[in-house]
C-alpha cells in the first residue's frame, strides 16, 4: 500500500526536487552559452534599416544560416544610410567579437579604417551590394556585372520613351558605391550612338529615404517640363518616383524605370507609370554573401585573385584581381511577370 508521505517527508522530497532543478538549470545555464559560442556569428550590416531590398537580403542570410547549421545572424544597420552610423555599428561588432561582417557600405572609403581594425582583430569583413574599397574588405560581392546594369537601365528608358528625349537620374545617397558605379556606366552607355538622342539633364539624390526621394522626384517633374523618364537605380527611389508621376498626373508623359522590387513595383506597373524595370534576386545576394563569409571564417577562402569560393545552392563565385565577384545578370519585369515575382521579393 502506498503510504502518504508525512509533511516533513514531502517537504524533503520537494527540496530534493528543487535542488535537482537548480543543478539542472545551472548545467543548462552553462551549456547554452557554450553551445552559442561554438556558433559562427555573422553580422549583416545594411545601408539602412526599413529598406525592403535589405529585408530580402536578410531572408537569404537566414536561409544560408539554416543550411550551414552552426551560424547565428546578427542583422543590423543605421536608421538612415550614413557611413557614420555604420562606423558606430562596426565598432560595436568589434567589441562583440563577431566572426564575420558582411556589409553594404554607405561609402567606399570612409569605412576603411574601421573595417581594417575589425580585420586586425580577426573578424572577416566582406562587402556585398555596395562595396568598400579594396583595402577595407576581403572581397566584394556584386549582384551582377556593373556595365550590364548600366546599359540595361538606359535601354529600358530608351524603350519606354521611343529612343529620344530628356531623362534624369534619381539616385540613393551621393556617396553610395554601387549607385555611383552604375551612374558611371549609364553615362558610358549614353555615349553610344544608339542612345545619341537621349539627353541626361540632371542627377539628384533621394538618400534611399522615401520622403526625400519623393520630393526630389516632384522637383525633377516640376522643373523639367520636357522630361520623359526618371531612371532610379535604387529600389527606394524608383518606388517614390512612380508615386510622384501618378500624383503629378503625368502617367503616359513621363516614365519611371531603374532597379525595383517586384513587390513594391507591381502597383506602378498597373498605374502605367512604369513599363519595365529590372533587379537581381536580393535573397540570393544575401544568401551568397553570408555563405561566402562562412567560408572565410572556416579558412576555406582567403580572398586571393582567381580564387573560387563555394556558395551553397548558388554554386561558386570567382574573385577577380580587384577581389570582386558577381552573381547573375539582372532580370526584367513588366506587366507580364511582375505579379508572379511580387510574391517572392
Ligand atoms: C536600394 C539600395 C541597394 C541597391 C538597390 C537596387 O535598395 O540602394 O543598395 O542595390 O536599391
Amino acid at each position: 500500500m502506498i503510504k502518504q508521505k508525512t509533511g516533513a517527508a514531502a517537504s524533503r522530497t520537494r527540496s530534493a526536487a528543487l535542488a535537482l532543478t537548480l543543478v539542472l538549470s545551472a548545467t543548462i545555464g552553462f551549456a547554452l552559452p557554450a553551445a552559442a559560442a561554438d556558433k559562427v556569428r555573422i553580422a549583416m550590416v545594411v545601408k539602412s534599416l526599413g529598406n525592403g531590398f535589405f529585408d530580402a537580403a536578410h531572408e537569404g542570410a537566414k536561409e544560408a544560416a539554416k543550411q550551414l547549421g552552426d551560424v547565428d545572424i546578427i542583422y543590423t544597420g543605421p536608421t538612415t544610410p550614413t557611413a557614420e552610423g555604420q562606423i558606430e555599428i562596426v565598432n560595436s561588432l568589434i567589441s562583440q567579437k563577431v566572426d564575420a561582417i558582411v556589409i553594404s557600405a554607405n561609402d567606399a572609403n570612409a569605412l576603411v579604417p574601421i573595417t581594417k581594425k575589425a580585420m586586425q582583430r580577426g573578424i572577416k569583413v566582406l562587402s556585398f551590394d555596395s562595396g568598400i574599397a579594396k583595402g577595407g574588405r576581403l572581397m566584394q560581392l556584386n549582384p551582377s556585372n556593373a556595365e550590364l546594369i548600366g546599359v540595361k537601365q538606359i535601354q529600358m528608358a530608351s524603350d519606354a520613351i521611343g529612343g529620344a528625349g530628356e531623362v534624369a537620374i534619381l539616385s540613393a545617397t551621393a556617396q553610395a558605391t554601387n549607385q555611383n558605379i552604375w551612374i558611371g556606366e549609364m553615362k558610358k552607355a549614353l555615349a553610344k550612338p544608339e542612345f545619341a538622342k537621349i539627353k541626361l539633364i540632371a542627377t539628384v539624390y533621394g538618400d534611399d529615404q522615401s520622403d526625400k526621394s519623393y520630393r526630389e522626384a516632384i522637383g525633377l517633374l516640376r522643373s523639367n517640363p520636357n522630361l520623359k523618364a526618371i531612371i532610379a537605380p535604387t529600389t527606394v527611389g524608383i518606388n517614390a518616383a512612380g508615386k510622384a508621376v501618378v500624383d503629378e498626373k503625368l502617367v503616359g508623359k513621363v516614365y519611371v524605370t531603374g532597379l525595383g522590387l517586384p513587390s513594391e513595383m507591381a502597383g506602378h506597373v498597373k498605374s502605367g507609370a512604369v513599363k519595365s524595370f529590372a533587379i537581381w534576386n536580393p535573397i540570393d545576394l544575401g544568401y551568397a554573401a553570408t555563405y561566402a563569409a562562412y567560408q572565410f571564417v572556416k579558412g576555406k577562402a582567403q580572398g586571393k585573385d582567381g580564387e573560387s569560393i563555394s556558395v551553397g545552392r548558388m554554386g561558386s563565385i570567382k574573385l577577380d584581381a580587384a577581389g570582386e565577384a558577381a552573381l547573375a545578370p539582372p532580370f526584367t519585369y513588366d506587366a507580364s511577370n511582375v505579379d508572379k515575382f511580387a510574391k517572392i521579393f
